[in-house]
């Protein structure tokens, strides 16, 4: 069948688009639009054309997987400058989502109307590109620049309410969306309706046309902290000339920034990034038969700040959670904590006092163990001791339905070992949220060595429910995030021993695009809790120990790495930490070094994806581009630079190799030994991409 269809209602004509899943704009797409608007057009008896989608959305954009490929005509610029010369009315049906060049497909219509949750946005920024068939000069004509310009920056799609007041779309259909469209049309046609096309409404910008430098302002009040990223410095300068240049030179100028990011490594990293989150959910090992359980009520032991985070995720996707602690005292500071956080979020203008009212209803707190009876999961979210874990776990299973899913919050410990304390090992999982968890997109789902399928299946389908991005590890401690960032703290350390100073290693990791360095991130989290760790462990840290030992913890002490001067967040390399750092020198009898910002970065970087190949040597991890889900979304990577894997091949694997091993020697750091995988890689000339899926491995 034919992905692009054309038929005669009476005297309106309809064009189909039928692609699945996403009607996306590959080239017999294209083709199709192209012949079809080109045979009604010059058809005697259609009076209109309504250009509709079949299946779940209108198109949500170019066929993304072709990009970086040869380009095949007609390009979508060609498709919509022949939609925009058609001499009878256009309208465009939109349900679903019209996102990119189907947006800019519709802005080649006179009209379009839309169904009432119909979305549309020009997303393209978030794949590092701009929008390439004259959204950057239509969209500003036809809504405002002070409305196209934050669309096109943030690429935030907005609802067809939103659309409608600003004139993106002309009507709201309620009831059937075809028959609406057509009915719209034949009004265009009775009205005689004057058919202006999108490239010459010059109204909205007609001011700024006459006052330029107003642009600047729109700029300010959009501005957002910009680290290294290029898709919105030439986004915002190809905007400005859609007021400073005629149409035609404004879409050339589109052109130009177009091709420049297309072939950038920015927007490959960002592409392989929007395949890779899609991918970290599948399980190749996994039946296709197995189905997921429905999840209709929750359960959350801990109202700590991660219990209070995890149980308003499942209040926000309207599951009803029961959220059980040891004491009333606990239990009312959490259940308060949770109502001050939606309270915050009403001020912000986020949600509605009956949203809040409506999620606090759901939750429900208690002290007795027994109210999780009806619970089809249980995530538990106590202190990170593995007694602790143990004794929870044992009171679950006499509490809960045979067939309730336990799980647990930890970030570290052995998720096998606290199923071996239960009867009902298959039903036991890890589901690491990241903290805040309730904003926090990160979910390691840890799948241990006995989970069943419908165990792993529900969670994965439990994490899309309440908006959180899943990924699957196996275990071993830390499992993906905290082992390699551990690898990362290990080198930051030694780094400050051999000549470093704090703020160079953080310099060098917001320099890379990370939103804090890890000493920063330290002082935020607060030293104390690795201090405690440690001495619990019986374990020391000269520099660390130190600085606790003198009430520095952080951020909320006031200092920490840091200083932090009244109340202010920002940090100020502080003489104190310094002159600690090198006595901690002299006493590891390390002559201290001037270290370089690209030895500083390479090492914190490349420690970290040596580490990633070990995670994929054990097979803690399915895929390389798992590891790259889990570091944008838990750990602040920078999208724009794929994710750690994605990242060392672009680097080069002998280059990572052959640097790891001369500062594994400079340093006499054993863990900067490159791991076999990476060698072997490296000698045959191989990436990581080219590793493919494997299983977690289950065996312990
Ligand atoms: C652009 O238009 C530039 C134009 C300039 C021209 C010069 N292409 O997300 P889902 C696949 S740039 C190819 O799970 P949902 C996706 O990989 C583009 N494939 O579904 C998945 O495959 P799988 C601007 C695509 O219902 C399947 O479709 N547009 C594309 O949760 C289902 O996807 C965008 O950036 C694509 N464009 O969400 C929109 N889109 O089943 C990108 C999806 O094998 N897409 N696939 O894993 C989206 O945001 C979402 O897919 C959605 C639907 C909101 C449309």
């Amino acid at each position: 069948m034919s992905v692009v269809s054309l038929r005669n209602e009476g005297d309106v004509a309809v064009i189909t688009v039928d692609n699945p899943p996403v009607n996306a704009l590959k080239h017999e797409v294209r083709a199709g639009l192209l012949d079809a608007f080109k045979k009604a057009g010059a058809d005697a008896n259609v009076k209109a054309i309504v250009l509709n989608c079949a299946g779940r959305t209108f198109i949500a954009g170019a066929d993304i997987t072709e990009f970086g490929k040869p380009p095949k005509e007609p390009g979508l610029s060609e498709v919509i400058a022949t939609i925009e010369n058609v001499q009878k009315p256009t309208v465009a049906a939109i349900h679903g989502t019209a996102l990119g060049g189907g947006l800019e497909t519709a802005l080649g219509c006179h009209f379009r109307v839309a169904v009432a949750t119909a979305k549309v946005g020009l997303p393209e920024i978030k794949l590092g590109i701009l929008p390439g068939a004259g959204g950057t000069q239509r969209l500003p004509r036809l809504a405002g620049m002070e409305k196209a310009f934050p669309m096109i920056i943030s690429g935030d799609p907005i609802s067809a309410k939103d659309a409608l007041a600003h004139g993106i779309v002309d009507e709201i259909i309620d009831g059937d969306l075809l028959a609406g469209a057509i009915a719209f049309a034949k009004k265009k046609v009775a009205e005689g309706a004057k058919l202006v096309r999108v490239r010459d409404r010059e109204e909205k910008i007609a001011d700024l046309k006459a006052n330029p430098d107003k642009f600047n302002d729109i700029i300010a009040a959009n501005s957002k902290k910009n680290r290294g990223e290029e898709a919105p410095v030439v986004t915002t300068e190809v905007l400005r000339g859609a007021i400073t240049k005629s149409f035609d030179e404004g879409l050339k100028g589109e052109r130009e920034g177009f091709m420049k990011l297309v072939v950038g490594d920015q927007s490959k990293a960002k592409r392989h990034y929007f395949f890779a989150e899609r991918e970290a959910a599948k399980v190749p090992d996994m039946s296709k038969d197995v189905k997921p359980k429905t999840v209709k009520k929750a359960g959350v032991i801990g109202a700590g700040t991660m219990g209070g985070g995890i149980t308003m995720n499942f209040a926000n996707a309207g599951i009803p959670v029961t959220i059980v602690e040891m004491t009333e005292e606990a239990l009312n500071r959490g259940l308060g904590i949770i109502r001050k956080n939606y309270e915050n979020t009403m001020r912000r203008g986020g949600i509605s006092q009956a949203d809040l009212d409506k999620r606090m209803s759901l939750i429900k707190g208690s002290t007795d163990f027994n109210d999780l009876s009806d619970a089809d999961l249980v995530i538990e979210a106590v202190f990170e001791e593995m007694p602790i874990k143990k004794e929870v776990f044992a009171k679950l299973e006499k509490v809960t339905r045979p067939d309730t899913i336990l799980a647990t919050n930890t970030s570290y410990l052995n998720v096998d070992e606290i199923a071996a304390t239960t009867g009902r090992v298959p039903n036991v999982l890890g589901m690491h949220f990241f903290s805040p968890a309730n904003v926090m997109k990160l979910l390691e789902i840890v799948r241990g060595k006995n989970t069943s399928d419908e165990a792993l299946a529900t969670a994965i389908d439990v994490a899309r429910k309440i908006n959180k991005v899943p990924t699957i590890v196996g275990v071993c401690h830390g499992f993906v995030g905290n082992r390699m960032l551990k690898a990362r703290g290990i080198e930051a350390e030694s780094l400050l021993l051999e000549g470093a100073l704090p703020q160079e290693v953080d310099a060098a990791t917001t320099g890379f695009g990370f939103p804090m360095g890890p000493f920063a991130m330290s002082d935020l989290a607060g030293l104390d809790i690795g201090w405690r760790i440690r001495k619990a462990m019986g374990q020391k840290s000269e520099i660390f120990d130190s600085l606790c030992e003198l009430g520095r913890y952080g951020q909320k002490t006031g200092s920490g790495v840091y200083r932090y001067e009244g109340g202010s967040r920002t940090p100020i390399p502080d003489e104190v930490t310094e002159q600690i750092i090198v006595n901690a020198s002299k006493n590891a009898g390390i002559k201290r070094r001037p270290i370089s910002q690209q030895e500083i970065g390479e090492r914190l970087i490349f420690s970290m994806i040596n580490e990633g190949a070990r995670i994929l040597e054990e097979g803690i991890a399915m895929r390389p581009s798992d590891i790259d889900v889990v570091y944008v979304n838990g750990y602040g990577w920078p999208v724009w630079q794929g994710g750690p894997m994605f990242y060392a091949d672009l680097v080069g694997l002998p280059y990572i190799v052959e640097k790891l091993e001369g500062y594994a020697k400079e340093s006499g750091n054993e863990h900067l030994q490159p791991a076999a995988l990476l060698k072997r890689l490296a000698a045959e000339g191989r990436g990581f991409s080219s590793l493919g899926v494997s299983p977690i491995k289950k065996a312990a």
